[in-house]
């Protein structure tokens, strides 16, 4: 058994909508496990949102300032030898709990659960929502500004795998990841192919030359209809059967996945609960599996 911490990202500063970060705390309150080790708290308090369109860089400051402490956070987890699981918070977070991983073990792969592709930079954004360009600064292919806390390595592209993908902006984050050589597998190819085995192509990719990979879970990868509580919702998603094998994959390549990020529920568009109950099942099945 692993000796997990776990980690609430309470963020929301990457999207143009408020709601995700009070997605940790509704998940984690009454989180009992004996293999939890701690429960830690990152949250950014006084911030006035920046909404503007024309703004291509939204809460940059912010962001990074919350972000280094959650550097910080996860870090000291690792360096403890614990597993932590990082549990969002909008998407951007994942800079901070991915580098930080990278920091400790040198050299790891990532697989990105995710419906979008997370690849835009600076230039390419349409929104200028931070969530939309995590990956491409993981694997430094957007250089500026978003990793200044971190001194250490970044992700491959060739060990960086997309799995579930099916709203990339067309054409230039398409470009961005065929650049930099980034591995896509679309919802389609989830379909088709089967979540099991796709998940498995993923950490072959992901795990080939590297001491890891880091997991990082965007709950928005499964249908809308199913899991409606998520800031940016894209239709036609997975279903809970291909969810769960993902998962159940997940766990049993657990001896050589270093850390996990479960991340984008927010309660403020969830019905009945539909959304908080898959993600707490996923976290339940992560907590007592690992
Ligand atoms: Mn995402």
């Amino acid at each position: 058994m692993k000796h997990i911490d776990i980690i609430n990202a309470c963020t929301d500063l990457g999207v143009h909508v408020n709601g995700a970060a009070e997605g940790p705390i509704n998940l984690t309150k009454n989180l009992s496990h004996s293999n939890i080790n701690n429960i830690v708290t990152v949250k950014y308090s006084n911030v006035v949102k920046e909404y503007q369109n024309d703004n291509k860089k939204k809460n940059l400051r912010e962001v990074n300032k919350f972000n280094k402490q959650l550097y910080n956070e996860v870090l000291s987890s690792l360096n403890n030898e614990k597993f932590p699981i990082t549990i969002g918070g909008d998407h951007s977070l994942a800079i901070a709990s991915a580098l930080a991983s990278i920091k400790k073990y040198s050299n790891l792969g990532i697989i990105w659960f995710d419906s979008h592709g997370d690849y835009n930079t600076f230039d390419t954004t349409i929104t200028g929502n931070i969530h939309g360009l995590p990956l491409a600064v993981i694997t430094n292919y957007e250089k500026r500004e978003l990793s200044e806390f971190h001194n250490g390595n970044f992700y491959k592209p060739q060990n960086t795998v997309i799995v579930g993908a099916r709203d990339i902006d067309d054409p230039l984050e398409i470009e961005n990841l065929r650049e930099a050589g980034v591995t896509v597998f679309s919802t389609k190819d989830v379909q088709e192919q089967g979540a099991d085995v796709i998940t498995k192509k993923a950490f072959e990719i992901a795990s080939n030359n590297t001491n890891g990979v880091h997991v990082s879970f965007d709950i928005d990868l499964i249908d809308p209809k199913i899991a409606p509580g998520v800031s940016v919702p894209a239709t036609s998603g997975i279903n809970l059967d291909e969810a769960n094998k993902m998962i159940e994959t997940i766990i049993k390549k657990k001896n050589i996945v270093k850390s996990v990020d479960l991340v984008e529920y927010n309660p403020s568009f969830d019905i009945d609960n539909k959304t908080k109950i898959i993600a707490m099942n996923i976290l339940n099945k992560l907590l007592n599996n690992f």
